[in-house]
């Protein structure tokens, strides 16, 4: 047995008290040690390329907030990432570089810059580089929050690159054109069939939004959704897509859900509390759980964002307040 009073201030807190700090990761110098990563080990060996983005206040923990993992994934050509499956939850948004593909369930999406793509739980899946240039990646995945259930499975295919069963578009031509097949009927928590939301399309919806008025918390703001239930894509991840024009500062918005932000063009500043950074494109930071946000666009900017918000809304947890 032990004390509860001890221990009780602690355990129930007035309000969350993150051991997870606010930080942020330039991409020049990811890139420089992701591609020195390339020519220590190949994609194969490695299984997983990978350099992860590990919150400075949980060293050793492989987190960016205390329920999502973040990484730099690196593909050079001719690589193959053989196929996994497991019951952890990825999206990847790229980054940097052309002609890499991701499958899932045996069909192809070829990346493009910005492209953000999933990989729901026990999806098959496997990654390639058929092109001939480096490309990299953010991976994001609810690995901490399956850990915490203890309720990890993975499996590795014996086909390491399985050929595609379907044609490259054939889910977004199903799923992602404000139809779905005649018979096809979502369970509420199912993970979206659209696998693959293009960053041309995003980018397109931003921009015909950004004529109108600005919320001044979020300036525009899109949040993903499986097209088929208008819930999150995969039901412990979401994202979002924000565009704020240049000159634009938000006000100081907190919410529990600790979230990773990633500046896909543009260029400002972001503030954490009492931190600030410069922000260039391909930065990527975090903002822990009940931390004011702001920031502010010095030119036209788009950024991308996930955050865990979906599982904690269907457990009843997630707050937010506007400041
Ligand atoms: O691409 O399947 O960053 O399984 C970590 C675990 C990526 C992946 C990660 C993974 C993957």
């Amino acid at each position: 047995m032990a004390p509860l009073w001890e221990v009780l201030s602690a355990l129930v807190p007035p309000q969350p008290r993150s051991p997870a700090v606010a930080a942020l990761w330039r991409y020049a110098e990811l890139r420089r040690h992701v591609l020195e990563a390339g020519r220590l080990l190949t994609a194969e060996e490695a299984e997983r390329r990978v350099l992860i983005l590990e919150n400075p206040g949980l060293r050793g923990q492989s987190c960016v907030t205390r329920s999502l993992y973040a990484g730099l994934q690196l593909i050079l050509p001719g690589e193959v990432a053989p196929a996994h499956r497991h019951t952890q939850s990825a999206l990847r948004l790229v980054l940097d570089g052309e002609g890499a593909y991701t499958a899932v369930d045996g069909e192809r999406t070829t990346m493009h810059r910005g492209d953000f793509i999933v990989t729901p739980a026990w999806t098959w899946h496997d990654h390639g580089n058929p092109g001939d240039q480096p490309v990299v990646w953010l991976d994001g995945l609810d690995i901490p929050m399956v850990r915490f259930f203890d309720a990890g499975f993975a499996e590795k295919n014996a086909q390491s690159a399985p050929p595609p069963s379907r044609p490259e578009g054939d889910a977004l031509a199903r799923y992602g054109a404000n139809m779905v097949p005649i018979d096809y009927a979502p369970k509420p928590t199912e993970a979206t069939r659209v696998f693959v939301y293009p960053f041309e399309r995003t980018r397109a919806s931003l921009k015909a939004i950004s004529g109108g008025v600005p919320d001044p918390h979020h300036g525009f703001k899109l949040r993903y959704v499986n097209p088929a239930t208008g819930a999150s894509p995969m039901p412990t991840i979401g994202a979002c897509a924000q565009w704020l024009p240049a000159g634009f500062e938000t006000r100081p918005l907190r919410s529990t859900d600790g979230t990773v932000h990633v500046c896909l063009q543009g260029h400002g500043e972001v503030k954490v509390g009492e931190q600030s950074w410069r922000l260039q494109e391909n930065d990527v930071f975090v903002v822990p759980s009940w931390h004011d946000l702001q920031l502010r666009a010095d030119g036209d900017s788009l950024l991308f964002s996930f955050s865990d918000r979906p599982a904690q809304q269907a457990l009843g947890l997630w707050r937010e307040q506007r400041l």
